[in-house]
């Protein structure tokens, strides 16, 4: 009889009172699903478990410690506040990160207490969120943001395409199975692609000289020159990522889609451009709220190849790891106004750098007349400016250059609360962590 096979409940005592995954149980879990490094890490934490009456349950949780070869190190009680709950008991353990996981998911399925919290201890915050150490941890990178697509969004052009959707699933599962030190994939382009690809190519071509800024312009002729940038077909992420390599150490990874701002800014830290691989609706050429491969080549790539544009993105990316939540929301405001959409001032002109406005040629016309408004860049006030994704700016945030967007960056990031610095060494690809205190 199977009913006679369920655990004997009493609700009374055996009371779990939250089966959802905590934020502390869900930071531990993202940590632990990136590497073996970071799943096996040695960390301390503290329980704090509430038992509704006496200590018996406490017995249990201690064999379930003993069980996920975690160490007690303290246990202290005292009686609760609570309104029917006897006893707080505080462990202080030490333990795989991994099996820290599972002693939390197993207690909290299986033991009879009034709840239980998981705290930080001694420095090892496990609330201080987790972020890649090593170029190689980009693999857990990858955390899509769901937005404007053509499965979900009606107003997509691909939305009622269903060869255009089937396309992109196939690019999007090419993204998720690549691994740090992979050949990047050859995706071949159809004719329908390289002839959406050729005709924004020669609409920024002709706009270029007038709008772009200059560092644009020259790494767009170099590319020119190499033959990686021609009408006729779409380069391929890897003849981009060894272009910039050799010229900004910047390197290529494919990514599915629109990607978190925590996963997609700890990439630039490494000098690593997470770059989408498929191509935009064949019916909206000219304009698209979301990235796709057009906006990353046409946009982006020209500025990576530029040594001082380059320092600036990977500085934001440094500034993003360990950052907390409202921190991050301001660095991808600033790239944001900066990366995808920023105006520069080239002796008294207003030139574009912004990679959204370079794969854009409508909202580049827009952006340089006279119909938004221009403020200058100024990361405090750019840092919280409201922003929406899906029409034309319309404020741009104007900078005097390069290297005093830079000046102006870093010393706005000197203020901001993380209490370590990063430093990136480009040898080992690893980014050494400097404790101020
Ligand atoms: N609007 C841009 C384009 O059509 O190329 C893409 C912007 C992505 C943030
Ligand atoms: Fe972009």
């Amino acid at each position: 009889n199977e009913e006679e096979e369920q655990p004997e409940v009493d609700e009374q005592e055996y009371y779990v009172e939250d089966s959802e995954m905590t934020e502390e149980e869900m930071i531990l879990q993202n940590a632990a699903a990136v590497s073996e490094e970071a799943a096996n890490e040695l960390i301390k934490a503290a329980l704090v478990v509430r038992l509704r009456d006496g200590m018996g349950a406490l017995g249990r949780i201690l064999k379930a410690v003993e069980t996920f070869k975690g160490t007690v190190i303290h246990l202290e009680s005292r009686q609760s506040r609570e309104k029917n709950i006897q006893f707080d008991v505080l462990i202080k353990i030490e333990m795989a990160r991994s099996s820290l996981l599972q002693l939390c998911r197993s207690l909290r399925q299986s033991m009879s207490f009034g709840g239980m919290t998981v705290l930080a201890e001694n420095n090892v915050n496990v609330k201080a969120p987790w972020f890649p150490k090593h170029a190689s941890e980009l693999d857990g990178c990858n955390h899509l943001m769901t937005k404007y697509e053509p499965d979900l969004d009606m107003n997509h052009p691909g939305f009622a395409d269903k060869e255009y959707r089937a396309r992109r699933k196939l690019i999007a599962e090419v993204a998720f199975a690549y691994k740090y030190g992979d050949p990047i994939p050859v995706i071949e382009y159809t004719e329908t692609e390289n002839k959406t690809w050729g005709s924004v190519f020669k609409v920024v071509k002709d706009l270029v000289p007038k709008h772009a800024c200059k560092e644009y312009i020259q790494v767009f002729k170099k590319l020119e020159e190499e033959k990686i940038f021609t009408p006729e077909r779409i380069p391929q992420l890897q003849e981009m990522n060894d272009f910039l390599r050799k010229n900004t150490g910047f390197t290529l990874r494919p990514a599915a889609g629109l990607l978190t701002s925590r996963d997609f800014l700890a990439s630039l830290a490494f000098r690593v451009f997470q770059s989408t691989q498929y191509v935009r609706h064949g019916n909206s050429p000219m304009h698209t709220p979301e990235p796709d491969y057009i906006h990353e080549m046409l946009g982006h790539m020209p500025l990576l190849g530029d040594a001082s544009f380059a320092q600036f993105s990977q500085e934001i990316g440094l500034a993003s790891l360990g950052a907390s939540d409202e921190e991050i929301e301001k660095l991808s405001t600033v790239y944001w106004f900066t990366v995808e959409f920023g105006l520069c001032k080239e002796e008294n002109q207003v030139k574009a750098y912004g990679a959204g406005l370079l794969s854009a040629y409508g909202e580049l016309l827009h952006a340089v007349s006279d119909k938004p408004e221009h403020r200058p860049f100024d990361p405090e006030k750019t840092a919280v400016q409201p922003y929406q994704d899906q029409e034309y700016q319309p404020i741009y945030f104007v900078a005097e250059s390069f290297e005093d967007a830079k000046e102006k960056f870093r010393r706005w990031v000197s203020s901001m609360s993380r209490p370590f610095e990063v430093r990136y060494n480009p040898h080992t690809e690893r980014v050494e962590i400097l404790d101020s205190v």
